[in-house]
């Protein structure tokens, strides 16, 4: 650290040729992130000191946690279903499964989730001891249904599926696995941390919320496709009764007890978060996530057109492709772990932005 401090135009000079070296968002084809909403940006800005990790201190943002998972539970046809705000996708599938955990008294317990899965649930399997059981995928990169009972036993605590996969963005049999997680009483989380803001607003409807029979909780993270500022994401429970089974004591603070991870907590993302949902509606929000997937479509067909074809014909926003050519700079694309090319047609991810990289193929490969 200096001695004396720099002038704030020689530390912004500095700041903003690091920020110069980022990639500029109009190249990346590889992150589920996007640049937030002009709303998000504003709103965020309102709350930067709020902390919902001592809510008492800051009740109109608390009260404004409450609305956004208000606002979630109808959207996901539970209005009585509870959560909190939480860092994202890896919180809450960690929340997800401790909440699942609390209801075993086996020390062995085990969770059968989808080849799939993202590797947070690696993570959270590793923190909470559990087992991790894999279930293969079918040839359209979806759980494989018809192997999921032979994977759980007695000591099973949780069932997983994911409603917008992170590489090939695929939407498990979520309605046949509530069906099995129902018959045997298992604890059944879905991974919509990416879907979760895409899949209420397709035209077509694909089954993954709470009108689901089964679905104990939902993992949804606005700072994907809900153009929030990052860290934003959310977990719902069907059964608010349950919230409290990872609550501990806090003494001293203005709640006495904890149920959350995190203990400091942003409110400004939160607030982000609600503040697009409430500006764009329904409606704003459908022809958003229309307009990605008018995008996804169109990459599918100029990438075909030059002989690339896709791997499946995503649920949602992620398109892949069966080549091994390399993709010119600056653009950031991505591979699965199969070595498939991965875009996502973020909103950032403009007609124009496909049209040019589609081109861009074309005057290397065609
Ligand atoms: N669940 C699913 C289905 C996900 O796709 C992700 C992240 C998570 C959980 C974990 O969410 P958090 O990262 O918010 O904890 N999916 C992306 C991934 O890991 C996240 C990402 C975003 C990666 C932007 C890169 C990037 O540039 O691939």
């Amino acid at each position: 650290m200096r001695n004396k401090g720099l002038t704030e135009e020689e530390l912004f000079s500095f700041l903003s040729s690091k920020r110069g070296e980022d990639t500029g968002h109009e190249h990346i084809l590889s992150s589920m992130c996007t640049v937030p909403h002009p709303i998000a940006a504003r709103a965020h800005g309102l709350f930067l000191e709020t902390n919902l990790g001592d809510p008492g201190l800051f009740q109109g943002t608390a009260s404004l946690e409450a609305l956004l998972i208000g606002v979630l539970a109808d959207l996901y046809h539970h209005p009585a279903a509870c959560g909190y705000a939480t860092s994202g996708g890896t919180e809450s599938n960690i929340q997800a499964l401790r909440l699942a955990k609390s209801r075993t008294q086996y020390r062995d317990a085990n969770v059968v989730v989808p080849e799939s899965a993202h590797f947070s649930f690696k993570k959270a399997c590793d923190i909470l001891c559990l087992d991790m059981r894999v279930i293969p995928l079918d040839d359209q990169f979806r759980l494989d249904i018809g192997k999921v009972d032979d994977a759980i036993d007695d000591h099973t605590c949780c069932l997983v599926g994911i409603a917008g996969t992170t590489e090939y963005g695929m939407v498990d049999p979520i309605p046949g696995l509530g069906a099995i997680a129902g018959e045997r009483d298992i604890f059944f989380h879905v991974d919509a941390a990416f879907g979760g803001m895409v899949l209420p607003f397709l035209e077509e409807t694909i089954p993954f919320d709470f009108a689901v029979k089964g679905v104990s909780s939902i993992a949804v993270d606005p700072h994907k496709m809900g153009m929030s500022t990052i860290p934003s994401g959310c977990l719902l429970l069907r059964d608010p009764g349950l919230i409290c089974a990872t609550s501990v004591d806090t003494p001293y603070l203005t709640v006495k007890q904890e149920f959350t991870l995190s203990g400091t907590r942003p409110g400004a993302p939160v607030v982000a978060a609600l503040a697009v949902l409430e500006y764009l509606g329904r409606e704003g929000m459908a022809a958003i996530v229309e307009g990605c997937m008018k995008n996804t479509r169109r990459l599918i067909a100029g990438m075909e057109s030059y002989g690339i074809p896709r791997v499946v014909t995503p649920d949602v926003n992620v398109a892949t492709f069966r080549t091994d050519i390399t993709i010119p700079p600056p653009w950031q694309v991505s591979r699965t772990r199969q070595g498939h090319l991965r875009i996502v047609c973020m909103p950032h991810v403009h007609k124009s932005i496909i049209e040019a990289f589609l081109q861009d193929i074309g005057d290397y490969y065609a």
